[in-house]
């Protein structure tokens, strides 16, 4: 069984989608991360466990990069064989409770075009129960205000996977807390900590969804 979920982490690091993709060259005619997360689930691993091993061939594909060892076509198919774990996975992160508990309306930040991490969040916001308001990648921030003007009461969440894109984030919370005051916000994604979090004025932080969920709940508690 290990030795399965040792397959989708390399999968990931290696962008091996599935058995008819011949990139990489060296994995062709082998199984990808789409049949391997169909063959784990079916033997009964359970989905925390795939995605720590997809999350942990990611983080090496990442530090490969940062070494120039990859460039940015290898990130793009990895992050095409995490894309096809996570069609399998959403099921599971999905199943959550009839009514609403409240509206996120859930966006990455201008400028970055990473989802994944977002979409992960997304997933399992909404298997706890919130309704989630995706706006997507590179979401300005006129694009939020708009939103939240026909969102009466939601919350809003920012993620934010580069560096030089925190500076997008802090201009879209000042910009919200501006014009809606009492939005809550909470912001994450790698680069970002509470401090930073709470400096750009945001109201709280998380670095995985679980403490997102977390976060919403006290406010619906409220
Ligand atoms: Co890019 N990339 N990338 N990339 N990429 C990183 C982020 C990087 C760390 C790689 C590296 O250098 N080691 C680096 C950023 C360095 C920095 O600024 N600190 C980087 C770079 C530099 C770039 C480009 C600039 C490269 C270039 O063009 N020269 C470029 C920028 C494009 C742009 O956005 N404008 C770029 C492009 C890309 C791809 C498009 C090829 C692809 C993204 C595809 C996609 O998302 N659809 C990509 C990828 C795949 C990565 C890595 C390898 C993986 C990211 C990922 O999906 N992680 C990444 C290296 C790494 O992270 N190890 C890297 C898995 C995901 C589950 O984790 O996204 O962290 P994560 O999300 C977590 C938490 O952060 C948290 O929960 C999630 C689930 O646990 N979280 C939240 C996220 N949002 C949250 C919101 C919340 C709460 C929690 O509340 C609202």
């Amino acid at each position: 069984m290990s030795e399965l979920v040792d397959r989708i982490s390399l999968c990931i690091e290696r962008g091996k989608v599935n058995k008819v993709t011949p990139y990489p060259p060296d994995l062709r005619n082998q199984e990808g991360s789409d049949e391997l997360t169909k063959q784990a689930l079916a033997e009964g691993v359970g989905p925390e466990i795939i995605l720590k091993a997809c999350n942990d061939g990611m983080q090496r594909i990442g530090e490969r990069f940062s070494k120039n060892e990859v460039f940015v076509p290898e990130l793009l198919m990895a992050a095409k064989a995490m894309q096809a774990v996570m069609v399998h996975l959403e099921p599971f992160f999905k199943k959550g409770s009839i009514k609403a508990k409240g509206k996120l309306v859930l966006g990455t930040v201008a400028g970055d075009l990473h989802d994944i991490g977002k979409n992960l969040v997304r997933m399992v916001i909404e298997g706890n129960g919130w309704e989630v308001i995706d706006l997507g990648v590179d979401v300005k921030s006129a694009k939020f205000l708009e939103t939240i003007k026909n969102t009466p009461d939601c919350v809003v969440g920012l993620s934010a996977l580069l560096t030089t894109t925190m500076v997008n984030m802090s201009k879209t919370v000042q910009e919200i807390k501006a014009q809606f005051p009492a939005t809550k916000i909470i912001v994450g994604g790698a680069p970002l900590t509470m401090e930073t979090a709470l400096k750009m004025g945001a109201d709280s932080y998380s670095h995985d969804p679980q403490g997102a969920v977390a976060f919403l709940d006290k406010i619906s508690a409220a």
